[in-house]
């Protein structure tokens, strides 16, 4: 026989259990942007759904390999942001599951695009352009020339000034590799890089690290996305942007659902909310100065216009398949890094 007090236990455990069934979760998100734009995102989530979200900030590259990784049990529900190439290649691995977001006709073209390349595994969630970024006041102090160009970053007069990630870990990194390749061809660019390399004081895994350290004077030069460089600049550091002469690449942020995911519903409702206009509208306020990917999104002022900046024809299927990708990283770690 069950006494009162055990049957008031089950009834508050019966209670407590419902409740959490109604609230779908926790749901665990792998998020690639900038920390801050992640931590916004979780509390708007939670506080408009009352789904509790566990959060993990990854590089492009380490989530990736979190999610290969796990792929026989996966931990992970939904990867939010970070580099398109390596969304296009979990899909291409089959980590990934197929969704069609119900805003998918208000999205603009190079969003939809990506959906359509990974076939519906991915979709758009943002944009922005690489460049080169410098601290304008260690520039002038240490004597040296602006760099306009990507060749000019194997000057030798910039030995021990220049910062980029290292592609395996970074998404930022391989969008560099990816683009000096397409504006170069592929053996021009591996002796460009090398040239370049010989300038590299230090590859961090972080494709945003650089430039937070030319921001504080740790070093004069950076390769980085420029929305990452605006948000030193509006930070109040002294940081110039540069997008180089022969033209520049771009990434686009992308969200994708892990296949086997344990919170399928919950996943679901995060990719629809995050590719609403009014919640990418509040990128902003976390210093995220991205394009954002719906058309009625209301684009930072701050963000760099990818309308005027000289952009590359990018070939994101090629340059984001697993044969291009592995080959390239393949050749960077054998005959770019030392
Ligand atoms: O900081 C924002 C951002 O540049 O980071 C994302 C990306 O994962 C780059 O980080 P990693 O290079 O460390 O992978 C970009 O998608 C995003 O714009």
């Amino acid at each position: 026989m069950i006494g009162r007090f055990t049957a008031r236990l089950i009834t508050a455990a019966t209670v407590l259990l419902s409740a959490a069934a109604a609230a779908d979760g926790p749901l665990n998100v792998l998020c690639s942007p900038q920390i801050e734009w992640c931590r916004l995102m979780v509390a708007t989530f939670e506080k408009e759904t009352g789904i509790v979200v566990s959060v993990a900030r990854k590089s492009s590259g380490e989530s990736l390999a979190q999610i290969r990784a796990e792929a026989h049990n996966p931990v992970v529900d939904v990867w939010w942001g970070g580099t398109g190439d390596s969304h296009l290649q979990a899909a291409a691995e089959g980590l990934t599951t197929p969704y069609t977001p119900s805003s998918f006709n208000d999205l603009l073209g190079w969003a939809t695009n990506m959906s359509e390349i990974s076939g519906g595994r991915s979709v758009g969630v943002y944009a922005g352009a690489i460049g080169i970024g410098y601290n304008e006041d260690l520039l002038k102090a240490r004597g040296l020339t602006a760099p306009k160009c990507w060749t000019d970053l194997a000057d030798p007069s910039f030995r021990g000034h220049i910062q980029i990630a290292d592609p395996n870990y970074s998404g930022t990194a391989y969008t560099a590799l990816a683009t000096i390749v397409q504006v170069f061809g592929e053996n021009e660019a591996i002796k460009l890089l090398r040239a370049i390399g010989k300038n590299v004081i230090t590859y961090p895994k972080s494709g945003r690290d650089p430039i937070i350290a030319a921001a504080r004077g740790k070093t004069t030069i950076a390769v980085t996305f420029q929305h990452d460089m605006v948000a030193e600049a509006v930070a109040g550091y002294p940081i110039k942007i540069v997008t180089p002469c022969e033209g520049t690449g771009y990434e686009i942020g992308a969200v994708s659902i892990v296949k086997g995911a344990r919170n399928p519903e919950a996943a679901r409702k995060w990719v629809e909310f995050s590719l609403r206009p009014d919640i990418q509208s509040l990128a902003g306020t976390a210093r995220a100065f991205q394009v954002p990917s719906h058309s009625k999104a209301v684009v930072p002022i701050e963000a760099p216009d990818l309308a005027t900046i000289k952009l590359i024809d990018y070939d994101f299927k090629t340059f984001g398949s697993p044969a291009m990708r592995n080959h390239l990283l393949s050749r960077w770690s054998k005959e770019v890094k030392e």
